[in-house]
């Protein structure tokens, strides 16, 4: 819309531009600091050193930690790909085209209850009761991204499309493969699921990739990672001062001599975590405000310390979006890796009926896990976004 405004002497145009618009434009920068910090990065300063003062800000926030997590840890993200697909008899027959490459794979649903079924991705197999009325698409990770030790680095579909030297970790080639199986969700019918209804699960080295395909896939209604550890649910930094602490647990100078789950961005960072632009309580702040519920286990390679505090970091950031049962963490006892323990249960039932199924249980309060004071990793408060 243009207002003339004529003054005596000249005649002045003023484009109004909408709000939105205003809001969208988000200065993402391209380069990222990485002067030292041991304490958790604010989530609530732009690395510009501007404040994060209102919702539209923090959506701009989460793009430059999207984009620092890419470049630093997890890999480019590619959004280009063009997805056909077919369905029937359960299986979704899906074709990706990128990059002038074409790669093919498919996933199987069960379990709909009649037209427009929320539905759970399951990397591998599910770890989580699925409850009765819930779908489970089951998603090969491991084919779109190969997780077998240092020389499988580059194998899968997705590197079938960019090339074996793309900058991805396995990671980000699962998510990249969660993103198009939405795709071919939303392009066929006769599967019965509503792609707005979806949550993403997986366990361990699969609850990461669970993690961070909630994080980067926005389509994604709950995000369900499992015993995620290291590279999921815990903080870098504070892994490291659990190690120094003298305690068993796995570190992001480990992690990248393990698998290929991280980008070779990573290696330049990993011995030095302080130094990196983000943590993973910006996970959780990717993720939000949509559902999160993030299941751990006090074992101590998984940094138990690590992933309470991380995540009541991650929680403060809700709070700040005033959403703060949209997240939930519940992490407290020891069970055996995996299995999913009784004592979860109700918090787990109340995030997929309220965020998949349309209740309205309550997801309030769910912190639970050993004792860590999430005061001593953080120098910032979280404010109330407007
Ligand atoms: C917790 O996830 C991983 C962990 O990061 C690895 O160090 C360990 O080898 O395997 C775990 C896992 O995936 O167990 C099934």
């Amino acid at each position: 819309m243009k207002y003339s405004i004529v003054l005596p002497f000249l005649a002045v145009t003023v484009l109004a531009v909408p709000l939105v618009e205003r809001q969208a434009a988000c200065n993402v920068p391209t380069t990222f600091p990485s002067t030292a910090n041991a304490k958790l990065p604010n989530p609530f300063k732009f690395f510009s050193g501007a404040d994060v003062k209102t919702k539209a800000d923090f959506e701009c926030k989460n793009k430059e930690v999207n984009a620092a997590l890419q470049a630093q840890e997890l890999g480019t993200f590619p959004t280009t790909a063009k997805t056909t697909a077919t369905y029937s008899g359960g299986t979704l027959s899906i074709s990706v085209s990128d990059n002038g490459k074409t790669a093919s794979f498919s996933v199987s649903i069960k379990g709909a209850s009649g037209a427009n079924s929320p539905a759970i991705i399951a990397y591998a197999a599910p770890s989580i009761p699925v409850p009765a009325g819930v779908a489970t698409i089951t998603f090969n990770n491991d084919q779109i991204g190969a997780q077998q030790g240092q020389s499988s680095r580059g194998q899968g579909k997705f590197f079938d499309v960019y090339g074996s030297g793309h900058s991805a970790g396995a990671l980000t080639a699962w998510a990249w493969g969660v993103d198009r199986v939405i795709d071919a969700l939303e392009a066929t019918t006769g599967h019965n699921i509503d792609p707005k209804k979806l949550g993403v699960t997986g366990c361990s080295r699969n609850g990461k990739g669970a993690f961070v395909a909630a994080a980067l896939v926005s389509r994604i209604a709950l995000g369900i990672p499992q015993e995620s550890g290291s590279g999921g649910a815990a903080c870098w930094r504070i892994s490291d001062s659990e190690k120094a602490a003298g305690k068993n647990i796995q570190t992001s100078g480990q992690i990248i001599g393990e698998n290929v789950w991280f980008s070779k961005n990573f290696n330049t960072f990993a011995t030095k975590s302080t130094t990196l632009a983000t943590d993973h309580h910006q996970l959780a702040g990717l993720v939000a405000p949509r559902g999160l519920i993030v299941i751990e286990n006090e074992i101590d390679w998984l940094g138990p310390v690590s992933t309470t505090a991380c995540q009541k970091a991650g929680r403060l950031i809700y709070k700040a979006l005033g959403v703060p049962d949209n997240m939930g963490f519940t992490g407290a006892g020891s069970h055996n890796h995996c299995q999913f323990p009784s004592n979860q249960q109700a918090d787990l039932t109340a995030f997929i009926n309220k965020f998949l199924k349309g209740g309205s249980d309550s997801t309030a309060n769910i912190e639970k896990g050993p004792t860590a004071n999430v005061d001593s990793y953080i120098d910032w408060t979280a404010p109330t976004l407007t």
